[in-house]
């Protein structure tokens, strides 16, 4: 697939990049760009070289929400019939491989959802986060609603989503929004960083990882913690978990294989 509204690459081989690219338009989520990133998304997470993946915009914008002048004159019957978010917005939900996202600049409305989705964000330290949605007349859609306050609680979504204010990033650290903050400039090389981390650990236990992280949204603590055990408990059938355990007591850096 040719891409016209991200540029994709990779790092070392083993870090898939995926840099938002509509750069007049602050990298407002259309269509076009939220199925070209679906694409790049599926094939970075089925490639077996590719260990993390990292999502970043520009230095303004990591995007500015979805595209007001595409959705401006939808009605509801388009809305609806269309599945405007379904469609192509619930890909990154099924990437298993850990998704990182790197944000500078503005990560509004659907901006905010999409770094959301990814599983941990570094920031820089001008980004700015918010819902603006409001404003528009209309209300977040992509899980603004539910995912902000799973991150920061009730209080702090509520002033967000009912004012349309932006948090910067000073405060989405201390709120638990982002992982990191460091500087602009410092913002790709921290987060490759941890990409290549991640990329050089046990790709099944990485995946297991974020699978059990993500249950915790979605269960009771027992329901949970069960689900956790069990997945420990396969990683002992794995070969990375034996050379993991060997390295460590062999004092070596271990080699993992996937496997
Ligand atoms: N869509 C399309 N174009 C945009 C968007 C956007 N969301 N945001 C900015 N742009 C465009 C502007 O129209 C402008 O274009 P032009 O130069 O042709 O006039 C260009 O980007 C630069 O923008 P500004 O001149 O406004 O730049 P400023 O630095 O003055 O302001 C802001 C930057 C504060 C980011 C401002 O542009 C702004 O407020 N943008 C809108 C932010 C917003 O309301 N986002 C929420 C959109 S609704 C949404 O995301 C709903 C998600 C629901 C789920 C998605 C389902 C598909």
């Amino acid at each position: 697939m040719n891409y016209e509204t991200i540029l994709v690459r990779t790092e070392a081989d083993k870090v898939g990049i995926i840099t938002l690219n509509r750069p007049k338009q602050l990298n407002a989520l259309s269509d076009q760009l939220m199925d070209e990133l679906g694409h790049a998304l599926k094939a970075f997470d089925a490639d077996e070289k590719i260990g993390c993946i990292i999502l970043t915009g520009s230095e303004k914008a990591f995007a500015a929400g979805a595209d007001i002048p595409g959705m401006a004159k939808y009605s509801f019957v388009d809305a609806y019939k269309g599945d405007f978010i379904t469609r192509n917005w619930e890909t990154i939900r099924s990437v298993r491989k850990p998704v990182i996202g790197a944000v500078s600049g503005f990560a509004l409305g659907g901006g905010c959802e999409l770094a959301m989705m990814c599983d941990f964000i570094i920031a820089a330290d001008n980004a700015k986060f918010g819902q603006p949605e409001i404003k528009l007349g209309v209300i977040p859609g992509a899980g603004g609603t539910q995912r902000l306050p799973r991150a920061v609680g009730k209080s702090k979504t509520m002033d967000m989503v009912l004012t349309g204010r932006m948090m910067d990033a000073t405060e989405a650290e201390r709120a638990g929004l982002v992982s990191r903050v460091v500087p602009l400039d410092k913002l790709m090389e921290e987060a490759l960083g941890a990409a290549l981390t991640i990329a050089d650990l046990s790709q099944v236990a990485a995946m297991a990882a974020k699978e059990s992280v993500n249950r915790a949204f979605e269960s009771t603590l027992s329901d949970g913690l069960m689900f956790e055990r069990r997945l420990f408990h396969g990683l002992f059938a794995t070969e990375d978990q034996k050379e993991g355990m060997d390295a460590f007591l062999n004092k070596r850096k271990p080699i993992f294989k996937n496997r």
